[in-house]
């Protein structure tokens, strides 16, 4: 069941809520084709699992929760890239480097929202056209992102896009999680899994080197998963593709689980920290480590380091990627 609602802060905005047959519902928002809410129907009440600032103002004056990235997530290190011989270069914002495609990224544009309903699935598909040039990317690019959520309890969020030039594209949504229902209590004790082997290896200004590290025996070995405690990441998993699911987060009482599955490379994992500390967000104040953000995509440096694949689109290529999140929980 899809229902449209005036945005509850009486901006101009308009927000969607997806509800399926189990009473799980899903909020976004056009403004960067934003996730801004997962409520999971338990026992005790409704959880919203989703950690976001409580408002548009909000969203706007804290960047990325829950909002798409692109056309480029991640750093685009010394902010130029090159392509068929020819140099692109991008806003630098970050250090030297170019992060989530400078300061007109996805997330700060209002997406157009068409909606639609079929048996058992409900969804919104965001679109956007970002122009030839724009922030130093070459190509008209169409990019569409669609939400859609089922009767099994899985939210499916994929992303499509053409080019009329050799451009880069590698989205992401950047959703930050607390499955406690609120961004003041720690993560500390929520249970993470992550199937894969390696990560990028990151330079100390979270740019990556275009090498991999094995996860055996560091702080990245989330394979049989484990309690994240005080471990700081803002790190790429690259995943191994193995299993059923790609990455599983369990709520400390046990009664919310997040599981992952995408056709992307990789999953970028950053744990919120005293840059977010304090943020107003909609249940209290956002705590130093107050959520988590899951962000699948291609690998960060892909543009600079053929070890990390291609995430260049041509004319002749469609892109085309899904990310899936099925919430299992209490029913109530
Ligand atoms: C920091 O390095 C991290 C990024 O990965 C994250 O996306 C951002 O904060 C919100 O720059």
């Amino acid at each position: 069941m899809l229902s449209i609602v005036q945005a509850e802060d009486k901006h101009f905005e308009t927000i969607y809520r997806l509800t399926n047959d189990n009473g799980l519902e899903v909020v976004v928002s056009p403004f960067g084709a934003r996730l801004l809410s997962i409520h999971v129907p338990l026992e005790e009440g409704s959880r919203d699992i989703v950690a976001s600032p409580a408002d548009l103002a909000g969203q706007k004056a804290a960047r990325y929760f829950g909002a798409t990235i692109g056309p480029v997530a991640g750093r685009i290190s010394q902010s130029y890239f090159e392509i068929d011989g020819e140099k692109f270069v991008t806003e630098t914002n970050n250090n030297e480097h170019t992060l989530h495609s400078g300061s007109n990224g996805f997330d700060t544009r209002i997406w157009l929202a068409e909606t639609y309903e079929k048996a058992g699935e409900s969804g919104v598909i965001f679109k956007f056209t970002h122009e030839d040039g724009e922030d130093g990317f070459p190509g008209k690019v169409e990019a569409s992102v669609t939400y859609s959520l089922d009767d099994n309890d899985n939210l499916k969020i994929t992303y499509d896009a053409t080019t009329d030039k050799p451009t880069l594209y590698n989205p992401t949504n950047h959703g930050y999680y607390n499955l406690t229902g609120s961004e003041a209590n720690p993560i500390d004790e929520h249970f993470l899994q992550v199937n894969a082997k390696e990560v990028a290896t990151t330079n100390p200004d979270v740019t990556t080197t275009g090498e991999k590290t094995a996860v055996e025996g560091t702080k990245f070995d989330f394979r049989t998963g484990k309690v994240i405690g005080q471990t700081q990441l803002d790190d790429p998993f690259i995943l191994s593709h193995d299993q059923d699911f790609d990455l599983s987060l369990i709520s400390p009482d046990e009664k919310v689980q997040l599981k992952v599955t995408t056709d992307a490379p990789a999953v970028v994992i950053y744990t919120t920290g005293t840059h977010e500390e304090g943020t107003p967000m909609k249940n209290g104040a956002m705590a130093v480590r107050g959520a988590i953000a899951i962000e699948t995509q291609g690998i960060p440096g892909a543009e600079k380091f053929a070890a990390y694949g291609d995430i260049t689109l041509r004319p002749e290529q469609a892109f085309h990627s899904e990310t899936t999140y099925h919430i299992d929980y209490e029913k109530a």
